[in-house]
């Protein structure tokens, strides 16, 4: 659990603005709050330290530490918090104001003030994701197990029902155990929320955009309304092709079965383009072939992430990057595989966590990840309370951004790629693009959508799965597995098979990234002179580019967001009419795919 990992942002703050002292003044604020942002971090840094050795070597002990250490750095934080009461209505200074209101929105899960609550809650956070870590499908005794990279590259690879729903059905035991530790989870943080003065634990999550925290609902809702007929589209084409594929397995107007869609989660589909390919406009290559042609190690694949930064003009990583991070999957030992980047102590200490295998999804999450550690260090200068991204979905656009560089053209460039495919085959670029970031948006809603609604009771743990499952239905047209006379019940817990929901991780920031990194790559595109089609534009080796993008990064959160987002793409508006742009000839090519088939379900 990072607990300095999703910092976050100013907005109306009302429930606590009643404890304030008549005899406060701006000195003593203004103090107040410089020391405490020096003792928070030194408890982060110890905090994020046992973070890390819990996430790259889970044992009963190391999660024990963790959780320990994450408990004294929450407790003081919500300590602050609370005292920071005493200041509310003071005139104060511009970055006195916000470091104020930063520190009350900075976690994302309070500890209540009994202490035995407190410990237990923080033990639970960690369990829980401790479990996730070291969740195998085992079929017949140990010999058999699997763990979550050997089932994703089933899903990934097999066309076979039968193994793919084995898969599937294999990994979403692992969630069953969660089930009870997650409902106790969602009181405790729900009390510790509430003694913060927040409605539960969801609308402290939704408080952090520099906005009140309905009108932030309320711009999802319009974002998902600019995209949503681009997603009817693919699913409509997507599902006519499996449709074909598979038979009645995928009825031709309703939800697709979600094991059959390449991915674990059905989050993203690019695993199956082989399977729904253009005839006549399929480029021509594959990531992961090319890849693996050029014999690419992991060091390879992150030195070419690296070179793209310092190719824009960032510095390269520090030689304790390289000497500190885990790259590869240990064979003897337990650890947390799901990608992340860190920054130890918000200064230099910046690290990748990866289980790293040589494709070109992970060619891409490498990129991802990068993106997180160069926005660390380029807001490391900043005090420590403005050491994160604008918001959160800023922190994961970046990395996106580069990663939607990463064209045809530039892999001719790096020598990866003999020739580019020529603008005949824009539509299977295109597409295969579409899979990623159109399938994905959703499900980027639809996680928090269900978390938010658990937090505030409306889902009551007795409907925990029947509700993810109406949920998956409505947003993303997807349905579980064939059921096969063993249909999903709630003695199962398939929401907790998502890293995030087991780990306590916020979701929306992925939805508004898939928006944002087309915002910032259209931008960015235009500063470095491109005038062609977006999907061809890349921005290697373009200083203007980099300097735009860098000068968004350093103001790290000392600003509200759409400050941040006004430098860099010159709106302060998040908007989808960019993704809309990169994608409108896929989405008129799709329609015309679609003409008579049923769109929606
Ligand atoms: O969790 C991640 C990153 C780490 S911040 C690997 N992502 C989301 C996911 O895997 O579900 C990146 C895209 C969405
Ligand atoms: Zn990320």
């Amino acid at each position: 659990m990072k607990i300095r990992a999703a910092t976050c942002i100013a907005c109306t703050f009302a429930a606590l603005a009643l404890a304030a002292d008549p005899k406060a003044t701006p000195e003593e604020a203004r103090k107040f709050v410089n020391d405490a942002e020096q003792k928070l971090l030194l408890l982060g840094v110890d905090a994020a330290r046992a973070d890390w050795i819990k996430s790259t070597y889970i044992t009963d002990d190391t999660e024990a530490v963790a959780a320990k250490l994450d408990e004294k750095a929450i407790a003081a934080t919500v300590t602050y918090a609370k005292q920071a009461t005493r200041f509310d209505g003071l005139k104060l200074d511009a970055e006195t104001a916000r470091k104020l209101k930063l520190l009350k929105l900075s976690l994302t899960i309070a500890t209540p003030a009994d202490p035995k609550e407190s410990e237990e809650l923080t033990r639970i956070v960690s369990g829980m994701e401790g479990t996730y870590g070291k969740g195998k499908y085992c079929p017949s005794g140990p010999a058999s197990c699997k763990d979550l990279e050997e089932l994703s590259k089933v899903l990934a690879e097999s066309r076979d029902p039968k193994i793919l729903r084995e898969a599937w059905i294999g990994w979403h035991a692992i969630a069953k155990p969660i089930r009870q530790d997650f409902v106790r989870y969602v009181a405790l943080a729900n009390k510790g929320a509430r003694q913060l003065g927040f409605k539960d634990n969801g609308a402290m999550w939704r408080s952090k955009y520099d906005m009140a925290p309905d009108d932030f609902s309320r711009e999802l809702d319009r974002l998902w309304e600019q995209v949503k007929p681009l997603y009817l589209s693919l699913h409509a084409y997507v599902r006519s092709r499996l449709h074909e594929k598979y038979g009645d397995a995928v009825p031709a107007g309703g939800a697709i079965p979600a094991d059959l869609l390449g991915n674990m989660w059905a989050q993203d589909w690019d695993n199956i383009y082989p399977l729904i390919a253009p005839a006549n406009a399929d480029p021509g290559y594959d990531l992961t072939a090319l890849l693996q042609k050029h014999n690419m190690d992991w060091k390879q694949m992150v030195k070419y992430g690296e070179g793209f930064f310092t190719s824009l003009g960032f510095a390269p990583l520090p030689e304790t990057f390289w000497e500190r991070s885990l790259f590869l999957k240990p064979k003897d030992r337990d650890v947390v595989c799901h990608a992340s980047a860190w920054d130890i102590d918000t200064l230099n200490d910046v690290r990748l966590k990866m289980c790293i295998e040589i494709t070109g999804e992970d060619f891409l999450t490498v990129h991802h990840e990068l993106g997180h550690n160069f926005y660390q260090r380029a807001y490391s200068k900043l005090p420590p309370s403005f050491r994160d991204s604008a918001n959160d979905g800023f922190h994961e656009a970046v990395g996106d951004t580069i990663a939607l560089s990463i064209t045809p053209e530039y892999l001719v460039r790096i020598g990866l790629l003999d020739r580019a495919p020529d603008t005949s085959k824009d539509i299977g670029l295109l597409l295969h693009k579409a899979l990623e970031k159109i399938a994905f948006l959703p499900f980027g809603l639809v996680i928090d959508q269900w978390r938010w609604k658990v937090f505030s009771g409306e889902i009551p743990p007795e409907k925990y799965n029947q509700t993810w499952w109406q949920l998956r239905q409505k947003y993303q047209g997807i349905a579980p597995p064939d059921p096969e006379g063993a249909p999903r019940t709630e003695a199962d817990f398939d929401p907790a098979a998502k890293y995030h929901v087991a780990a306590n991780v916020p979701y929306m920031r992925y939805f508004l990234a898939d928006i944002l990194q087309f915002q910032f790559h259209r931008a960015l595109s235009q500063a470095a002179g491109c005038t062609g089609p977006l999907n061809r534009c890349s921005i290697y080796g373009n200083k203007e580019a980099g300097a735009k993008l860098n000068a968004m990064l350093e103001m790290g959160q000392s600003r509200p967001w759409q400050d941040a987002l006004e430098k860099i793409a010159g709106t302060r508006q998040m908007d989808a009419t960019a993704i809309r742009d990169y994608f409108a000839p896929l989405q008129k090519w799709l329609d015309e795919q679609n003409k008579g088939k049923p769109v929606g379900w």
